[in-house]
Protein backbone atom coordinates (compact mmCIF):
# COMPACT_ATOMS: atom_id res chain seq x y z
CA UNK A 1 0.00 0.00 0.00
CA UNK A 2 2.70 2.33 0.84
CA UNK A 3 4.28 1.20 -2.17
CA UNK A 4 1.21 2.43 -4.61
CA UNK A 5 1.39 5.33 -2.25
CA UNK A 6 5.25 6.57 -3.24
CA UNK A 7 4.64 4.97 -6.67
CA UNK A 8 1.49 7.95 -7.22
CA UNK A 9 3.45 10.62 -6.02
CA UNK A 10 6.38 9.98 -7.91
CA UNK A 11 3.85 9.91 -10.71
CA UNK A 12 1.54 12.71 -10.05
CA UNK A 13 3.94 15.17 -8.19
CA UNK A 14 5.60 16.48 -11.70
CA UNK A 15 2.14 16.23 -13.54
CA UNK A 16 0.51 18.60 -10.90
CA UNK A 17 3.07 21.16 -10.77
CA UNK A 18 3.13 20.91 -14.87
CA UNK A 19 -0.54 21.41 -14.71
CA UNK A 20 -0.24 24.46 -11.94
CA UNK A 21 2.52 26.23 -14.74
CA UNK A 22 0.34 25.37 -17.86
CA UNK A 23 -3.26 26.57 -15.67
CA UNK A 24 -1.35 29.91 -14.23
CA UNK A 25 0.05 30.42 -18.33
CA UNK A 26 -3.25 30.50 -19.14
CA UNK A 27 -4.62 32.71 -17.22
CA UNK A 28 -2.68 35.28 -18.24
CA UNK A 29 -5.57 35.47 -21.11
CA UNK A 30 -5.03 36.19 -24.71
CA UNK A 31 -3.32 39.40 -24.21
CA UNK A 32 -1.20 38.18 -21.59
CA UNK A 33 3.08 39.10 -21.93
CA UNK A 34 5.10 36.25 -20.62
CA UNK A 35 8.18 36.90 -21.73
CA UNK A 36 7.55 41.22 -21.94
CA UNK A 37 6.54 40.76 -18.09
CA UNK A 38 9.49 43.56 -17.20
CA UNK A 39 9.30 45.92 -19.59
CA UNK A 40 8.49 49.52 -18.56
CA UNK A 41 4.57 49.13 -20.21
CA UNK A 42 3.84 45.31 -18.98
CA UNK A 43 1.16 46.40 -17.15
CA UNK A 44 -0.67 47.67 -20.19
CA UNK A 45 -1.36 43.69 -21.31
CA UNK A 46 -0.97 42.43 -17.67
CA UNK A 47 -3.30 44.71 -15.54
CA UNK A 48 -3.01 44.78 -11.89
CA UNK A 49 -6.66 44.20 -11.79
CA UNK A 50 -5.89 41.79 -14.59
CA UNK A 51 -9.26 39.63 -16.34
CA UNK A 52 -8.13 36.51 -14.78
CA UNK A 53 -8.36 38.52 -10.72
CA UNK A 54 -12.58 39.14 -12.51
CA UNK A 55 -13.54 35.71 -13.85
CA UNK A 56 -15.48 34.66 -11.19
CA UNK A 57 -17.51 37.55 -11.11
CA UNK A 58 -20.28 36.87 -14.08
CA UNK A 59 -20.39 39.16 -16.67
CA UNK A 60 -18.29 42.45 -14.81
CA UNK A 61 -16.65 44.72 -16.42
CA UNK A 62 -15.55 48.39 -15.69
CA UNK A 63 -16.58 48.93 -19.45
CA UNK A 64 -19.02 51.79 -20.59
CA UNK A 65 -19.48 53.41 -23.35
CA UNK A 66 -21.75 56.51 -23.22
CA UNK A 67 -23.10 59.21 -25.77
CA UNK A 68 -19.89 61.37 -25.26
CA UNK A 69 -16.52 58.88 -23.73
CA UNK A 70 -16.04 55.12 -23.38
CA UNK A 71 -14.00 53.48 -20.86
CA UNK A 72 -12.77 50.21 -22.29
CA UNK A 73 -10.80 48.15 -20.24
CA UNK A 74 -8.80 45.32 -20.76
CA UNK A 75 -11.21 42.55 -19.63
CA UNK A 76 -13.45 44.07 -22.73
CA UNK A 77 -11.00 44.53 -25.55
CA UNK A 78 -11.92 42.07 -28.10
CA UNK A 79 -8.92 40.97 -30.77
CA UNK A 80 -9.53 39.72 -34.37
CA UNK A 81 -7.26 39.49 -37.42
CA UNK A 82 -5.80 43.40 -38.63
CA UNK A 83 -7.51 43.26 -42.34
CA UNK A 84 -4.41 42.58 -44.33
CA UNK A 85 -1.44 42.51 -41.75
CA UNK A 86 0.28 39.05 -42.17
CA UNK A 87 0.16 37.36 -38.36
CA UNK A 88 -1.39 40.02 -36.61
CA UNK A 89 -4.56 40.68 -34.16
CA UNK A 90 -5.82 43.99 -33.70
CA UNK A 91 -8.77 45.41 -31.14
CA UNK A 92 -10.45 49.06 -32.44
CA UNK A 93 -10.67 50.51 -29.37
CA UNK A 94 -11.92 53.84 -30.83
CA UNK A 95 -13.62 54.31 -34.54
CA UNK A 96 -16.00 57.01 -36.16
CA UNK A 97 -18.70 54.43 -35.36
CA UNK A 98 -18.23 56.16 -31.87
CA UNK A 99 -18.24 59.55 -33.36
CA UNK A 100 -14.25 60.08 -33.16
CA UNK A 101 -12.43 61.20 -36.40
CA UNK A 102 -9.94 58.72 -35.91
CA UNK A 103 -9.42 55.46 -34.98
CA UNK A 104 -7.29 53.86 -31.91
CA UNK A 105 -6.31 50.37 -32.26
CA UNK A 106 -3.85 48.07 -30.05
CA UNK A 107 -2.10 45.52 -32.53
CA UNK A 108 -0.10 42.35 -31.55
CA UNK A 109 1.74 41.63 -34.06
CA UNK A 110 3.79 37.48 -33.84
CA UNK A 111 6.81 36.21 -34.83
CA UNK A 112 7.19 37.66 -38.40
CA UNK A 113 4.25 39.88 -38.87
CA UNK A 114 3.87 43.35 -41.33
CA UNK A 115 1.51 45.39 -41.20
CA UNK A 116 -0.08 47.10 -44.45
CA UNK A 117 -0.63 50.62 -45.47
CA UNK A 118 -2.78 52.76 -44.38
CA UNK A 119 -5.43 53.74 -47.35
CA UNK A 120 -5.03 57.23 -49.53
CA UNK A 121 -4.71 60.18 -47.46
CA UNK A 122 -4.45 58.62 -43.97
CA UNK A 123 -1.88 59.47 -41.81
CA UNK A 124 -0.25 57.33 -39.05
CA UNK A 125 1.29 57.62 -35.74
CA UNK A 126 2.04 53.99 -33.64
CA UNK A 127 4.12 53.51 -30.20
CA UNK A 128 5.54 50.36 -28.89
CA UNK A 129 4.30 48.61 -25.64
CA UNK A 130 5.95 45.76 -25.87
CA UNK A 131 8.66 43.95 -27.39
CA UNK A 132 10.39 45.32 -30.73
CA UNK A 133 9.37 46.05 -34.24
CA UNK A 134 11.51 47.33 -37.57
CA UNK A 135 10.05 50.28 -39.56
CA UNK A 136 11.03 50.28 -43.38
CA UNK A 137 10.58 53.53 -45.69
CA UNK A 138 12.06 53.65 -49.05
CA UNK A 139 14.64 55.41 -47.11
CA UNK A 140 15.29 54.47 -43.46
CA UNK A 141 15.33 50.97 -41.69
CA UNK A 142 14.86 51.70 -38.18
CA UNK A 143 14.38 49.54 -35.22
CA UNK A 144 11.86 50.72 -32.49
CA UNK A 145 11.61 49.10 -29.34
CA UNK A 146 9.59 49.40 -26.42
CA UNK A 147 8.45 54.00 -25.74
CA UNK A 148 9.71 54.15 -29.12
CA UNK A 149 7.41 56.19 -31.77
CA UNK A 150 6.58 56.98 -35.08
CA UNK A 151 4.63 59.06 -37.28
CA UNK A 152 3.90 58.30 -41.15
CA UNK A 153 2.62 61.24 -43.33
CA UNK A 154 -0.04 60.76 -45.69
CA UNK A 155 0.60 58.48 -48.60
CA UNK A 156 4.33 57.36 -47.31
CA UNK A 157 5.13 54.43 -48.89
CA UNK A 158 6.41 52.03 -45.20
CA UNK A 159 5.95 48.64 -43.75
CA UNK A 160 6.13 47.60 -40.03
CA UNK A 161 7.84 44.04 -39.29
CA UNK A 162 8.34 42.04 -36.54
CA UNK A 163 10.86 39.52 -35.59
CA UNK A 164 9.92 38.94 -32.46
CA UNK A 165 5.90 39.34 -30.87
CA UNK A 166 5.41 43.40 -30.68
CA UNK A 167 2.56 45.25 -29.20
CA UNK A 168 1.57 48.42 -30.42
CA UNK A 169 -1.23 51.09 -30.10
CA UNK A 170 -1.56 52.87 -33.37
CA UNK A 171 -3.90 56.38 -34.19
CA UNK A 172 -4.86 56.83 -37.49
CA UNK A 173 -7.01 59.66 -39.48
CA UNK A 174 -7.56 61.08 -42.73
CA UNK A 175 -4.99 64.45 -42.71
CA UNK A 176 -6.42 67.57 -43.48
CA UNK A 177 -4.17 69.84 -45.38
CA UNK A 178 -3.08 73.46 -44.47
CA UNK A 179 -1.54 75.24 -47.07
CA UNK A 180 0.71 73.46 -49.25
CA UNK A 181 3.05 72.17 -46.07
CA UNK A 182 3.59 68.46 -45.78
CA UNK A 183 3.95 66.71 -42.30
CA UNK A 184 7.76 64.18 -42.35
CA UNK A 185 8.29 61.26 -41.21
CA UNK A 186 9.19 61.15 -38.04
CA UNK A 187 10.96 58.83 -35.27
CA UNK A 188 11.57 58.86 -31.99
CA UNK A 189 11.53 57.91 -28.20
CA UNK A 190 9.51 59.20 -25.02
CA UNK A 191 12.56 59.70 -23.13
CA UNK A 192 14.60 62.02 -25.86
CA UNK A 193 11.44 64.36 -25.78
CA UNK A 194 11.84 67.17 -24.01
CA UNK A 195 10.08 68.53 -20.84
CA UNK A 196 7.84 71.26 -21.64
CA UNK A 197 6.45 74.00 -19.55
CA UNK A 198 2.79 73.10 -18.00
CA UNK A 199 1.81 76.81 -16.92
CA UNK A 200 -0.75 76.20 -14.02
CA UNK A 201 -0.55 72.23 -13.93
CA UNK A 202 1.90 70.23 -12.58
CA UNK A 203 1.73 67.83 -14.41
CA UNK A 204 5.28 66.60 -16.71
CA UNK A 205 4.28 66.48 -20.21
CA UNK A 206 6.16 65.58 -23.26
CA UNK A 207 4.88 66.36 -27.41
CA UNK A 208 5.78 63.35 -29.17
CA UNK A 209 4.62 65.16 -32.45
CA UNK A 210 6.05 68.86 -33.42
CA UNK A 211 3.85 71.59 -32.41
CA UNK A 212 4.05 73.30 -35.74
CA UNK A 213 0.62 73.83 -38.38
CA UNK A 214 1.72 70.96 -40.61
CA UNK A 215 0.60 68.36 -38.21
CA UNK A 216 -3.07 68.19 -37.33
CA UNK A 217 -2.82 66.31 -33.81
CA UNK A 218 -0.13 65.62 -31.33
CA UNK A 219 0.47 62.71 -29.00
CA UNK A 220 1.11 63.93 -24.95
CA UNK A 221 2.91 61.89 -22.76
CA UNK A 222 1.40 62.96 -19.25
CA UNK A 223 2.75 61.82 -16.05
CA UNK A 224 1.55 62.37 -12.64
CA UNK A 225 2.99 61.56 -9.31
CA UNK A 226 0.67 60.10 -6.70
CA UNK A 227 -1.43 62.88 -5.25
CA UNK A 228 -1.07 65.28 -8.30
CA UNK A 229 -4.14 65.66 -10.50
CA UNK A 230 -5.40 67.88 -13.32
CA UNK A 231 -5.99 71.58 -11.98
CA UNK A 232 -8.13 72.62 -14.84
CA UNK A 233 -11.55 70.76 -14.98
CA UNK A 234 -11.45 70.72 -19.18
CA UNK A 235 -14.43 71.01 -21.00
CA UNK A 236 -12.91 71.84 -24.90
CA UNK A 237 -13.29 71.09 -28.95
CA UNK A 238 -10.68 68.71 -29.47
CA UNK A 239 -11.42 65.00 -29.62
CA UNK A 240 -8.89 62.31 -27.38
CA UNK A 241 -8.02 59.24 -27.31
CA UNK A 242 -6.06 57.78 -24.35
CA UNK A 243 -3.82 54.91 -23.31
CA UNK A 244 -3.15 54.61 -19.57
CA UNK A 245 0.52 53.24 -19.74
CA UNK A 246 1.61 52.96 -16.10
CA UNK A 247 -0.14 53.49 -12.37
CA UNK A 248 -4.16 53.74 -11.50
CA UNK A 249 -6.61 56.78 -10.70
CA UNK A 250 -9.45 58.39 -11.22
CA UNK A 251 -11.01 59.79 -14.39
CA UNK A 252 -13.91 61.65 -14.46
CA UNK A 253 -15.67 61.76 -17.40
CA UNK A 254 -18.80 63.75 -18.09
CA UNK A 255 -20.72 63.43 -14.41
CA UNK A 256 -19.32 59.65 -14.04
CA UNK A 257 -16.14 59.31 -11.91
CA UNK A 258 -14.43 55.97 -12.97
CA UNK A 259 -11.29 54.18 -11.02
CA UNK A 260 -8.96 53.36 -13.63
CA UNK A 261 -5.51 51.47 -14.53
CA UNK A 262 -2.75 50.68 -16.63
CA UNK A 263 -4.57 49.10 -19.94
CA UNK A 264 -7.69 51.29 -19.81
CA UNK A 265 -8.73 52.92 -23.04
CA UNK A 266 -10.52 55.86 -23.03
CA UNK A 267 -12.43 57.77 -26.04
CA UNK A 268 -13.28 61.38 -24.90
CA UNK A 269 -15.46 63.64 -27.56
CA UNK A 270 -15.28 67.25 -27.99
CA UNK A 271 -16.26 69.16 -24.79
CA UNK A 272 -17.02 66.11 -22.41
CA UNK A 273 -15.60 67.13 -19.12
CA UNK A 274 -12.65 65.59 -17.73
CA UNK A 275 -10.31 65.45 -14.67
CA UNK A 276 -8.06 63.34 -13.29
CA UNK A 277 -6.26 62.71 -10.22
CA UNK A 278 -3.12 59.57 -9.72
CA UNK A 279 -3.65 57.53 -6.87
CA UNK A 280 -2.18 54.21 -5.97
CA UNK A 281 1.92 54.54 -5.14
CA UNK A 282 3.32 54.89 -8.25
CA UNK A 283 3.25 57.36 -10.76
CA UNK A 284 0.63 57.35 -13.72
CA UNK A 285 1.63 58.30 -17.41
CA UNK A 286 -0.93 58.05 -19.95
CA UNK A 287 -0.67 58.91 -23.27
CA UNK A 288 -3.15 61.36 -25.21
CA UNK A 289 -4.49 62.04 -28.78
CA UNK A 290 -5.26 65.45 -29.43
CA UNK A 291 -6.31 66.79 -32.34
CA UNK A 292 -4.69 70.32 -32.79
CA UNK A 293 -4.03 73.42 -34.79
CA UNK A 294 -7.12 73.45 -37.01
CA UNK A 295 -9.91 75.53 -37.19
CA UNK A 296 -12.77 73.91 -35.61
CA UNK A 297 -14.98 75.98 -38.41
CA UNK A 298 -13.05 73.74 -41.08
CA UNK A 299 -13.88 70.44 -39.88
CA UNK A 300 -14.85 68.34 -42.39
CA UNK A 301 -15.85 65.09 -40.62
O1 LIG B 1 -4.12 68.68 -23.18
C1 LIG B 1 -5.16 68.21 -22.75
O2 LIG B 1 -6.26 68.49 -23.24
C2 LIG B 1 -5.08 67.26 -21.57
N1 LIG B 1 -4.61 67.95 -20.39
N2 LIG B 1 -6.32 66.58 -21.33
C3 LIG B 1 -6.43 65.52 -20.45
O3 LIG B 1 -5.43 65.12 -19.85
N3 LIG B 1 -7.62 64.93 -20.34
MN1 LIG C 1 -8.02 67.49 -22.49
Amino acid sequence: MQEFQSFTRILFTPLVVWGMVVGASQLEGFCGGGQWEDSIYAKVTNPTLSPSHLKDLPGFTRSVYERNYALITPESQVFSALPDWINTSGAYLITPAMGSHFVMYLAHMEENATSVLPQQDIERFLFVIEGEVVLSTGADVIKLPVDSFAYAPPNLKHSVKSDISATLVVFERRYQRLRNEDPQFITGSTDKQVLLETPGEVFALRKLLPTTSMYDFNIHIMDFQPGEYLNVKEVHYNQHGLLLLEGQGLYRLGNDWHPVQAGDAVWMAPFVPQWYAALGKTRTRYLLYKDVNRNPLDYTY
